[in-house]
């Protein structure tokens, strides 16, 4: 069967590197496995538009990915893909797991998976593939029929049958086994189109970066996370699957540097300690990696980053969020200051270079609360320090206290972007204003501190990047383009 799986355009409204999507490489990959025969449509690297290559390709089935941002531009994309023909249209990914049903009611879209995708793409394919068999005129409106009932039984999607009756299926269990899992299949992406591999790791742009994901799911529930898009249950690969997929980037596609994108990381110390061995024994710790999100800094123990600092690790990341006492209570991140300063302690004490990631405009932060996580920044002092304005997505706390006793400031799904420094909510004493204000000051406070200065200049990825990092930082503070006229020009793009 003809499968294609898309990654919708979405312009931020700063210059980001682009980045082959782990998520449809795993989909890729379980095609493949299944015999399919696919093709990735990453609208962020094409030069054709979509229905160009639908009407090349002639897709069975065409996925789309779909974060809160990119989610209109799905649409759009699905409804290019419609205008060609009645192809079975599919959207998943973050967004329309939370909010299923504004997609699935949609004409060009029939049906949403919600969560994990891999288990049941594959048998959304084997469903329409035995339709297929039997109904040579088979169309995507067959599956929508309630007397055909094709998709009564698939757990883990959403869809409208076509007199109009909502159907959410219980939930697909989570992959209980994630070794069972084929590698990201990077072969049907256009590789030498992205302008990075890998999108959280600072290297050399156009070296070679890839993603790794060792373990899915987060046990906590932070206000704040979008973290309802996998299960809760956090389920580990076994450290020799990890190895292997380590030894195919390594010696197969020559990575140079990989990032281990896991939401938590460290929740099994002595799964990490035998990754640490098996990279040390298999000789792969040459390559330089990166802990891209935060690990947990109650788990953080020196002899452990000691270990993975042997092992390759270059550099790990905390999520700290909050400086205030009170806030960092509120949001249910389950870790006290004390505990995030010895994980610092403890990361710098191995020579390991640090990220800190911080939020301004949490529910509850003042001008106090916030000078406090620029003071908290400013003591433990990371590498690199991201302050983040409080962006409510959907699905979290956060969004329904922004929503319920707040103002929300976004009007569109395009809007749920953080990088152009506007305030997302306002929340009693928490006006815009002061949080813009605050953000603005965090980043300057800790960066144009006289000893950062001094270490930033004598860095060396400053200088093989120090013209990227100037652009952003630039457009970052001063953004160029009203989100008004980003957004029409996205609207009016060519290639969807
Ligand atoms: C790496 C990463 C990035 C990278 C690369 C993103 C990418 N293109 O993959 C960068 C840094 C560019 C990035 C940017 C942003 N990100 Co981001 N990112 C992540 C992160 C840490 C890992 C993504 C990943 O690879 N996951 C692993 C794969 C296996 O999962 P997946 O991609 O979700 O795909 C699975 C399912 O979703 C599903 N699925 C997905 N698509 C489809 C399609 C079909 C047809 C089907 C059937 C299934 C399916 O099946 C897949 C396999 O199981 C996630 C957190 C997380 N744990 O996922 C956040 C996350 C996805 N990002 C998030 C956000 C908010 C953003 C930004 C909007 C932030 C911003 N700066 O403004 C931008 C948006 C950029 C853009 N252009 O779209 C949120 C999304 C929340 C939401 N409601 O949309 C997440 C969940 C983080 C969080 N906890 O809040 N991000
Ligand atoms: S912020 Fe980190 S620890 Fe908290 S829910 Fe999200 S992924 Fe889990």
């Amino acid at each position: 069967m003809r499968v294609m799986i898309v990654n919708p355009r979405f312009h931020l409204p700063i210059d980001t590197r682009t980045t082959p999507h782990l998520g449809l490489a795993y989909l890729a990959a379980v095609s493949e496995q299944r015999g399919d025969e696919v093709m990735v449509f990453d609208a962020d690297v094409e030069d054709e538009p979509i229905t160009e290559a639908v009407r090349r390709f002639r897709p069975e089935i065409v996925g789309i990915t779909a974060n809160t941002p990119q989610v209109k531009s799905a649409w759009r994309t699905a409804q290019a893909v419609k205008s060609i023909a009645d192809i079975p249209v599919v959207l998943g990914g973050p967004h329309v797991s939370v909010l299923p049903a504004e997609s699935a009611k949609r004409p060009e879209v029939d049906v949403v998976v919600r969560g994990e995708g891999e288990a049941v793409w594959v048998k959304l394919c084997e469903i329409i593939e035995r339709a297929q068999k039997g109904n040579p005129h088979f169309a995507a409106r067959d599956l929508l029929d309630p007397q055909q009932a094709l998709l009564d039984s698939l757990l883990g999607i959403s869809y409208y049958t076509f007199d109009g009756q909502e159907r959410h299926n219980p939930d697909h269990p989570a992959i209980a086994d994630l070794d069972t899992l084929p590698f990201p299949a990077y072969h049907f992406f256009k590789m030498e189109r992205y302008t990075n591999l890998q999108p959280a790791t600072d290297a050399i742009d156009g070296s070679k970066s890839f993603s790794v994901m060792t373990s899915r799911g987060c046990p906590y529930r932070c206000t704040f996370c979008s973290q309802s898009i996998m299960p809760i249950k956090w389920r580990a690969r076994s450290p020799e699957s990890v190895l292997a997929e380590w030894q195919h980037l390594v010696h197969n596609l020559g990575a140079q540097e990989i990032g281990v994108l896991d939401d938590s990381a460290n929740i099994q110390v002595d799964r990490l300690e035998r990754m640490a061995d098996l990279f040390i024994e298999h000789k792969v710790n040459h390559v330089p990696w990166i802990f891209v999100n935060g690990i947990r800094a109650n788990l953080a123990t020196k002899e452990l980053l000691g270990k993975l600092k042997k092992a390759g690790l270059k550099r790990v990341a905390f999520g700290v969020e909050s400086g205030d006492p009170d806030v960092l209570l509120s949001i249910d991140k389950k870790i006290d200051h004390d505990t995030i300063r010895q994980a610092f302690k403890n990361a710098k004490a191995v020579n390991l270079e640090t990220i800190g990631f911080f939020i301004i405009g949490l529910p509850g932060d003042t001008e106090e609360s916030m000078d406090r996580t620029i003071k908290f920044a400013c003591e433990v002092d990371p590498l690199i320090a991201n302050f983040s304005m409080m962006t409510p997505y959907p699905g979290t706390k956060v969004y329904e206290i922004a929503k319920r006793q707040g103002r929300l400031l976004l009007e569109d799904w395009e809007d749920y972007v953080f990088f152009d420094g506007r305030a997302r909510y306002e929340l009693g004493d928490m006006t815009a204003e002061l949080v813009q204000r605050k953000w603005k000051e965090a980043y300057r406070r800790f960066y144009l501190r006289p000893h950062r200065i001094a270490m930033t200049l004598s860095r060396k990825d400053f200088w093989i990047n120090w013209r990227r990092t100037f652009k952003v930082a630039f457009n970052t503070i001063f953004p160029k383009k009203e989100k008004t006229e980003l957004r029409q020009a996205v609207e009016s793009a060519q290639v969807i």
